[in-house]
This record gives C-alpha cells, sequence and structure tokens, in this order.
C-alpha cells in the first residue's frame, strides 16, 4: 500500500472533526429534530446498536438508565465494540465507531441494516450532539474507556481494568445548546422498550429512573416476553374481548426475508395493525401490511364461500378486517423507506413474501380450528351489514345537508376568513363557555362550536349510530370533511375541503373535562385519524389559577408556577392580600379573561396532538371507554395519585 493511501493520525481526525462539525451544524438533517423526539432519538441510536448486537445473537441484556442530570447509561452484554487498530485509521476501532461519521457499516456486522428513516446514523452523532461522552468496552479480559465532548476524544482510548465479561456501556449527556429541552421522558423510553422486548422474544430490557423513585430506591421496570408478537397482540387487547382464545402466530422466512404475524379479533369495530420493519415501527405500513392484509382477505373469502357464509353480504376487505388487532414483524436485509416521514415499506418482493407466509398458516388453522374459522366470519358477516347499514345514514345526512343551504350546523359560530389555513375551530364544552369563547374570539380568523353534554361514547357504538349523533353529523360538516367509499367498500376521510387547519379542542381544567377530551380524542384517533397524524388537532390549556394582589395579576398554568408568583407578591410579607383564584372551569373566566389566556395565539398554550404513540393513545382509550371494567379500573388507580384530582 502507497503511503499518501494511509492517512495519518491527523489527518483521519481533520476529517472526523469535520464530520462531527456537520452533525452540530445541521443536527435535524442527522436526527431528524432537535426537540424532544430528537433528544429521545439519541437513545434510541445507542439502543439500536445494542439490538443489532442481539439481533447477530451476542447480546441478551439491554439496560438503561435515566441519571438525576438527564445523562443516559445504555449498558449491553454484547461483543462489545471493537478496540484493536483501525487498520487505516492507524487508532482504535473504538475511536473510529464513536467520531467517524457513519463508521458502524465499516464493520462488517453481519445483521439487518436498516438503511432508511433516521435509524442507523451512528452512533458517532450521539457523541457529537453530546457535551458529555463515556464509551466503556468490556473485550479481550480488559475493561477499556475513553471520554469525548462534543465528539472530539479527551484522551486516547486506554485499558482502565480487567473484565470476564464482553459488553458496551455508553454514557452520554445531550448538549444544550442544541437541544430545546434536554428532559428524557420516561414513559415514552419505557413504552419503546418494553415494544421491542416483545419484538426481540426473550432479551432482556430494563428502564431505570434516578430522577424519580420512592422510599430512596429508583423508578425501574424490566421488560421481557417469552411470548413474542403474541404477547404483545394479547397487550394490545388488554381492554377488548377476545373472539377466539389465543392469538393466530404465523412465522417463516423466505429469500432471506422473516416474518412473524400476531393477529386476534376481538368483539370492538375497530381495526389495529402494527407493523415493524428490522423492529422499527412502520407507522405507514408498506407492502409488507399490504401482504398480510391480502393473505387475510384471501383466507377468509375462500373459507366464507366454500361453506357457504356469504349469503345476502359481499364483504369488503375492510370487512375482513373489523376487530382485528395484528403486529405484523419482518426482517428484511436491505429495507427501503418510502412517503413523507420514510415510515411505509418499498421493498415490492416482501408483499408476495409476507402474503404466502400468512396464507399457508392462516389456511391450515382455519381448516384446523372450524369453531374459530366461524366464529370470525360471522364477524366478516356482521361487519358487511353493519357497513351497509352505515352508507344509507350516511347518505341521509348528505343529502340534508344539500337541501339545507350552505349545509353549516346552526350551533357553528363561522369566522369571516375562508382560508383554511389560518382559521381556527374551536370545539368547546358546554354551551355556556361556548357562549363567553364567542364574545372572546377573534371573528376574523376563530370559529366556535358549542359541543352539548357528552358526546357518544364511540368506543362502544356502532358505526351507523354514529353517523346519526347530532353533535357528530356537526363536526363532520363544521369541518367540511367526509367518509368515503370506494367500490371495494374501503372507506377513506376526504380532507381536501378541510376547514380550518386548526381544530382545537376546549375543555374544563377539571377531571370532568379531561375525560371530555379523551372522548373527543377517541372520536379523532378512530374516525379522522389523518387529522390528528397530520397534526390538525389541539388542545387549549385554560389557566389552573389567578393569583391576585392588588392591581397586579398573575395566571399559572402549573404548581410551580402558583408557587412562584405567590413567593413574589409575598416578598414584602404581607400574605393576606394575596388572592389566589382556582379555575375549576371555562365558565369562571370572562370572554377578556378568555381571549388572553387560553384563545390570543400570542399568549395563548396550545398542546399539538400527535399520534406520536398510537399503540399507547389506542390502549387508554379502549381502556377509559371500553367495558373490560378490570384494566380500566387498574389504569385509574396507577394514574390516580399523578391525576389532578378535584376535592
Ligand atoms: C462495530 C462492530 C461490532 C460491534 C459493534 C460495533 C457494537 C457497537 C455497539 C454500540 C453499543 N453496543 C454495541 N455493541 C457492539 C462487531 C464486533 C465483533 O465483531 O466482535
Amino acid at each position: 500500500m502507497s503511503k499518501s493511501n494511509t492517512p495519518s493520525y491527523e489527518a483521519s481526525n481533520i476529517q472526523a472533526l469535520e464530520g462531527l462539525e456537520a452533525v452540530r451544524m445541521r443536527p435535524a438533517m442527522y436526527i431528524g429534530s432537535t426537540d424532544s423526539k430528537g433528544l429521545h432519538h439519541l437513545v434510541w441510536e445507542v439502543v439500536d446498536n445494542s439490538i443489532d448486537e442481539h439481533l447477530a445473537g451476542n447480546c441478551t441484556q439491554i439496560d438503561l438508565i435515566i441519571r438525576k442530570d438527564n445523562s443516559i447509561t445504555v449498558t449491553d452484554d454484547g461483543r462489545g465494540i471493537p478496540v484493536g487498530e483501525h487498520e487505516k485509521l492507524k487508532k482504535s476501532a473504538l475511536e473510529v465507531v464513536m467520531t467517524v461519521l457513519h463508521a458502524g457499516g465499516k464493520f462488517d456486522k453481519d445483521t439487518y441494516k436498516v438503511s432508511g428513516g433516521l435509524h442507523g446514523v451512528g452512533i458517532s452523532c450521539v457523541n457529537a450532539l453530546s457535551d458529555y461522552l463515556r464509551a466503556e468496552v468490556h473485550r479481550e479480559g480488559k475493561i477499556w474507556m475513553q471520554e469525548y465532548s462534543k465528539g472530539i476524544p479527551v484522551e486516547p482510548v486506554r485499558a482502565i481494568g480487567e473484565s470476564k465479561t464482553t459488553g458496551t456501556v455508553i454514557t452520554f449527556h445531550p448538549d444544550e445548546s442544541i437541544f430545546s429541552s434536554i428532559e428524557f421522558k420516561y414513559e415514552a423510553l419505557a413504552n419503546r422498550l418494553r415494544e421491542l422486548s416483545f419484538l426481540n422474544m426473550g432479551l432482556k430490557l430494563t428502564i431505570t429512573d434516578e430522577r424519580h423513585g420512592s422510599g430512596g430506591e429508583p423508578k425501574s421496570e424490566t421488560f421481557v416476553s417469552e411470548g413474542g408478537l403474541a404477547e404483545f397482540v394479547a397487550y394490545l387487547d388488554e381492554s377488548r374481548t377476545p373472539l377466539i382464545e389465543k392469538p393466530i402466530f404465523v412465522s417463516g422466512k423466505e429469500d432471506h426475508v422473516e416474518v412473524e404475524v400476531a393477529l386476534q379479533y376481538n368483539t370492538s369495530y375497530s381495526e389495529n395493525i402494527y407493523s415493524f420493519v428490522n423492529n422499527i415501527t412502520t407507522k405507514e405500513g408498506g407492502t409488507h401490511v399490504n401482504g398480510f392484509k391480502m393473505a387475510v382477505s384471501r383466507l377468509l373469502k375462500k373459507y366464507g364461500e366454500d361453506n357457504n357464509l356469504f349469503k345476502k353480504v359481499k364483504p369488503s376487505s375492510e370487512d375482513f378486517r373489523e376487530g382485528l388487532t395484528a403486529v405484523v414483524s419482518v426482517k428484511v436485509p436491505d429495507p427501503q423507506f418510502k412517503g413523507q416521514t420514510k415510515g411505509e415499506l418499498g421493498n415490492s418482493e416482501v408483499t408476495g413474501i409476507v402474503s404466502r407466509c400468512v396464507g399457508d398458516i392462516l389456511g391450515h388453522y382455519l381448516e384446523e380450528n372450524p369453531r374459530d374459522a366461524k366464529k370470525i366470519v360471522e364477524k366478516v358477516v356482521l361487519a358487511a351489514t353493519a357497513r351497509q347499514a352505515a352508507r344509507k345514514a350516511r347518505e341521509m345526512v348528505q343529502r340534508k345537508n344539500v337541501l339545507t343551504g350552505s349545509g353549516l350546523p346552526g350551533k357553528l359560530a363561522d369566522c369571516a376568513s375562508k382560508d383554511p389555513a389560518e382559521c381556527e375551530i374551536y370545539l368547546v364544552e358546554g354551551d355556556s363557555a361556548g357562549g363567553t369563547a364567542k364574545q372572546g374570539r377573534d371573528r376574523s380568523f376563530q370559529a366556535i362550536m358549542p359541543l352539548r353534554g357528552k358526546i357518544l361514547n364511540v368506543e362502544k357504538a356502532l358505526e351507523h349510530k354514529i353517523y346519526e349523533n347530532e353533535e357528530i353529523k356537526n363536526i363532520f360538516t363544521a369541518l367540511g370533511v367526509s367518509i368515503e367509499e370506494n367500490n371495494e367498500g374501503e372507506r377513506t376521510l376526504n380532507i381536501n375541503k378541510l376547514r380550518y387547519h386548526k381544530v382545537i379542542i376546549m375543555c374544563d381544567a377539571d377531571v370532568d373535562g379531561s375525560h371530555i377530551v379523551t372522548l373527543i380524542l377517541t372520536f379523532f384517533f378512530r374516525f379522522m385519524r389523518p387529522l390528528v397524524e397530520q397534526g390538525f388537532i389541539y388542545i387549549a390549556a385554560p389557566p389552573l389559577y389567578l393569583i391576585k394582589k392588588g392591581r397586579e395579576f398573575q395566571y399559572c398554568w402549573t404548581e410551580d408556577e402558583r408557587k412562584d408568583a405567590v413567593a413574589r407578591f409575598t416578598k414584602d410579607g404581607k400574605e393576606s392580600s394575596v388572592k389566589i383564584q382556582r379555575y375549576k372551569g371555562l365558565g369562571e373566566m370572562n370572554a377578556e379573561q378568555l381571549w388572553e389566556t387560553t384563545m390570543d395565539p400570542d399568549t395563548r398554550f396550545l398542546k399539538k396532538v400527535s399520534i406520536e404513540d398510537a399503540l399507547e393513545a389506542d390502549r387508554i382509550f379502549s381502556m377509559l371507554m371500553g367495558d373490560e371494567v378490570p384494566p380500566r379500573r387498574a389504569f385509574i388507580e396507577k394514574n390516580a395519585k399523578y391525576a389532578n384530582v378535584d376535592v
């Protein structure tokens, strides 16, 4: 090898520095964003590397610790990052992996590479975006260690002790000058670890939060699943009533593509398919989900026809999936991700592979379990019948709207602007708060629609009943969206004529109010999911307190703010003159107060509703609304101590 092909230590350093500088200059290009989502991405980048070790058969446990200062430690018992000298760069492979952009791929890791989405950008990105990182490797009988600041090594890799085990320990502290907040969310981290435990049968994952805990012990949970995807489906359906005793499990392999599927039918009317490629969620589905759906339709259709069960109905492909909960997980060597958020699998060969695997096993299952087969197909027939009734009800509603001119609900106080991008609609709990909001709003771009009482319990109601419900019809017509059905009987939400780009739910800041928010969100989640996915749904945050002293006053949204305000107002010692007003309902504010605290775009707090964790949202919805009482009670009891309980 000629000398010029061998960069000197200094040259490789410059290369690494330039790479890491690029990451620090444009972090969003590497980790998606610098908000909370991007922050959490750092953790997944490290954990994904440990998961790769598990997929390669070398790792059985991964431990995650959130430190008091929001540092994160991820420990695994994998092979450990190699520490030997990198041939070309003439320094420890550990340093190369930690400091050279995309160096991970240079070592043949012999596992599924995750080439799409934001995963797999490399642990060096985490390093670049941390003001402190410490890598510890147990390998070849020793403990090796190197520390970094903003991606730059503080000193060369060195051995700091002996070790009989192998593995990697990464501790990093995110750079506060890069992220809008470095506060890690326990639930977000725990939920993903739980998911990973289902997706990787037998792998043990633990999470420990040193910031919180009780009795001197930090908060901690362990996730390990012996049942894998079947257990995952059972977990998702915890609060629903299953149709058959156990989930149906499918596993197979073809052309280096591994397929695992678990499915269960329940007595509800909703379809929930969660899909993964190489352990990463594909929120928009893709070829693997298409293959799965094809197989389900094909097999159930054949079974129904062979047994003469479709006498009066012609089920659509959606009817075959009513009440279906499934997890579709594939491992693909070279996945191609498509779509706006890269959440859709594109590899066309996967469709046929999944369809054949699922078809084979589901076909046998139906033949061998005729009682289960009959239960499922009877449910399909019911779905098809209900869909016909729902279509009639919808058509009635739509015809009526044409007859009444504008078609807009009488209760809607519309805004002047007709440009959806600048228009907002407030869905307000109760007629009286609705009245106040009407007086307080800026009519030019804010519309108000009061919702009376509790809207229909959408989890329990039959679909055609939902379209007959006055409040729900009003929401459809006010928003300008409609459900359309194609010749295959597939329904989509048409949002081309959406009239407002902000749909804001405004309820009292008490327990009843938060139940109504959940109820309305359930409705959006089930029937207008694209509006949630595309970020059109918001929740208004009315203040909890008004603190007054003489002519001075301050609104407070949290307990901490209240304490601060009271402290500030009582500095001169005249405590008695400070008045604390607890706002329980919107009705306690006048129009001006409601405007300045909750509706004025310059001062209000709006929470954008995301389906970041559609999975968890769905579970909570059905838990609070469904008819299985025990999980609901458990949920309420578990959350009671955190809830804002009114006394
Ligand atoms: C490069 C090559 C090998 C393993 C790893 C990196 C590795 C990275 C991380 C990050 C966290 N935990 C990790 N564990 C391993 C292959 C090692 C070999 O062939 O022995």
